[in-house]
């Protein structure tokens, strides 16, 4: 099994000179190694409702795929979300406030932070954390060209574990995390307020959240924007099987599976499965797992929100809702949040 392309799987513990962008990289010692991923796969696949966790859909392939899904008509996340950042970027940076640290959470290119940075009253450092090395390179390139006095701070690690921050320089008077996209529409509930708790605990007093929610809306528009006519979401959630097969020595057939998105009102968000076309076997990492014809691999969750089940979920995880703005059809919002008081 060779290294993946991009450090999906294996992450190295060391503190190591990125040459090509001329910055320090920090990678985390986390447990994410090749072992506690086939561990984890195996452990979903052997569950009654078999399931596979949604970050390995990022190798090189998936990421590329993942772009090509941001620019389809159908999905209006990235075009909406872009669109207000544009527009009120000037209104977030304010928020933010001045000799702010802002922490983005999953990096993999600089075109969401960089209007903010821009706007920032002296932004005191841009700490870009991703699992990809390879994003990582590439965002602190993009940033310390359009930004060339800006610290840039990069860390590589799975933001979805515990990961420690590198030292700032004592000019930030208070950091930010910022959390676009709707990934957060990614993580259970449960999950959403771990990762509330962990972006407190890493900005500390006074600190916040600039965070990208889609919102829910119509289900034909929710389902149409997995089921793009091209099929590029399709492949995507096929390569997933692809990643197993390289960095676990699985052995899937994806022609054996097809791609199913479907909206789930009890839980309020899209489900991405791979549905078994055939009874059959697979074999990961020495296990043999089993499927029914009709069986399916559960592999994402895309959760939609109300403004106000945002708000009252936000506030179970001790922050409160300070400013929203979304685009002139509320298809997605960016909200600022900070820790509640009292
Ligand atoms: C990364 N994430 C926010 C995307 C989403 O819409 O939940 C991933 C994706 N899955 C299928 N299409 C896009």
């Amino acid at each position: 099994m060779g290294a993946p392309p991009n450090g999906l799987i294996t992450q190295q513990v060391i503190e190591a000179m990125n040459p090509k962008a001329g910055v320090s990289v920090s990678t985390a010692a986390d447990g994410s190694g090749a072992g506690a991923n086939l561990q984890e796969s195996v452990a979903g696949l052997r569950r009654p409702q078999k399931s596979l966790p949604c970050k390995y859909f990022y190798d090189e392939r998936g990421s590329r795929l993942f772009e090509e899904i941001c620019g389809l008509e159908e999905y209006y996340l990235t075009r909406a979300e872009m669109g207000i950042l544009d527009a009120r970027a000037g209104e977030m940076a304010e928020a933010l406030g001045a000799d702010c640290a802002l922490i983005e959470y999953g990096s993999s290119s600089a075109r969401k932070a960089l209007p903010l940075l821009e706007r920032m009253e002296r932004p005191a450092a841009f700490v870009p954390v991703d699992i990809s090395m390879h994003h990582l390179e590439r965002v602190a390139q993009e940033i310390g060209e359009r930004l060339p006095g800006l610290a840039v701070h990069p860390v590589c690690a799975d933001f979805s574990l515990p990961f420690a921050l590198p030292h700032l320089n004592g000019r930030a008077a208070r950091r930010a995390g910022f959390f676009p996209g709707s990934t957060i529409g990614n993580l259970t509930r449960k999950e959403a307020l771990q990762f509330f708790r962990r972006v407190a605990q890493a900005c500390g007093a006074g600190g916040g959240l600039l965070v990208g929610v889609d919102l829910m809306k119509d289900v034909r528009r929710l389902e149409a924007a997995y089921n793009d006519r091209r099929g590029a979401t399709a492949a995507f959630n096929l390569n997933i099987l692809s990643v197993l097969n390289r960095e676990l020595g699985a052995d899937f057939r994806p022609g054996l599976f097809r791609h199913r998105a479907r909206f789930n009102p009890a839980e309020s968000r899209i489900e991405m499965h791979l549905v078994s076309t055939a009874a059959h076997a697979v074999r990961v990492g020495g296990v043999e797992v089993r499927f029914e014809a009709g069986e399916t691999i559960h592999t994402e969750n895309c959760h939609k929100y109300t403004l106000g089940d945002f708000a009252a979920l936000a506030a179970q995880g001790g922050l409160e809702v300070r400013k929203v703005w979304t685009d002139p059809a509320r298809l997605f919002s960016l909200q600022y949040l900070e820790a509640a008081e009292g």
